[in-house]
């Protein structure tokens, strides 16, 4: 029998831990004084080396390290940008004829807890797509992130000259998405 009632004082003191938690996050979010707030995604996450390819028009994209100090996942799940209002996540993978093509990533880029994504030419990207005025290097090119608690983040891109991210674009069959490229960003290699 005092098995049976240790346990019930473990359990008790469990669900008295649990409600004392969910009180406290409640008073979190609701008293804006409070110093220990809920800190947004957006506030937690940490950008470095984000750059855009410069480009005469058409597609391009942005690249960079997105780390992630807190215990959780983070996913981004949509990014806006100043230069285009047509922007995708791309992963790239091989394809049945073993091509490297790039294709919109399912559900986002998950940037692990703990942990770090690396975004590059040849591998997860912002694709920015339907570029009208040329994004020149030098330029500024502000990248928005829209994470999975719906906070923001806010991040500037120089843009700089660069030969390579000439991915094919999956079920693309090599022709160009706008027929508006210039020679630097033939579909093609
Ligand atoms: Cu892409």
């Amino acid at each position: 029998m005092n098995n049976t009632l240790n346990k019930f004082r473990i359990l008790a003191v469990l669900a008295a831990g649990a409600l004392a938690l969910t009180g406290c996050s409640t008073t979190a979010s609701s008293d804006g004084d409070d110093t220990a707030a809920v800190e947004s995604a957006a506030t937690t996450l940490t950008t470095s080396d984000m750059w855009v390819k410069a480009v005469d028009g058409g597609m391009t994209a942005a690249f960079g390290m997105i780390e992630n100090p807190t215990d959780r996942d983070i996913t981004v799940v949509s990014v806006s940008t100043s230069v285009s209002d047509m922007t995708e996540l791309h992963e790239t993978v091989e394809n049945d004829a073993g091509e490297m093509v790039m294709r919109p990533i399912d559900g986002g880029f998950v940037i692990p807890a703990g942990g770090s994504l690396m975004l590059e030419p040849g591998g997860n990207h912002i694709m920015i797509m339907g570029v009208t005025d040329p994004i020149l290097a030098g330029d500024d090119v502000t990248l928005t992130l829209t994470l999975d608690d719906g906070s923001t983040l806010e991040v500037t891109a120089p843009a700089k000259d660069y030969s390579g991210a000439n991915e094919n674009y999956e079920g693309g069959s090599g022709t160009n998405m706008d027929g508006d490229m210039d020679g630097d960003m033939e579909m093609n290699e």
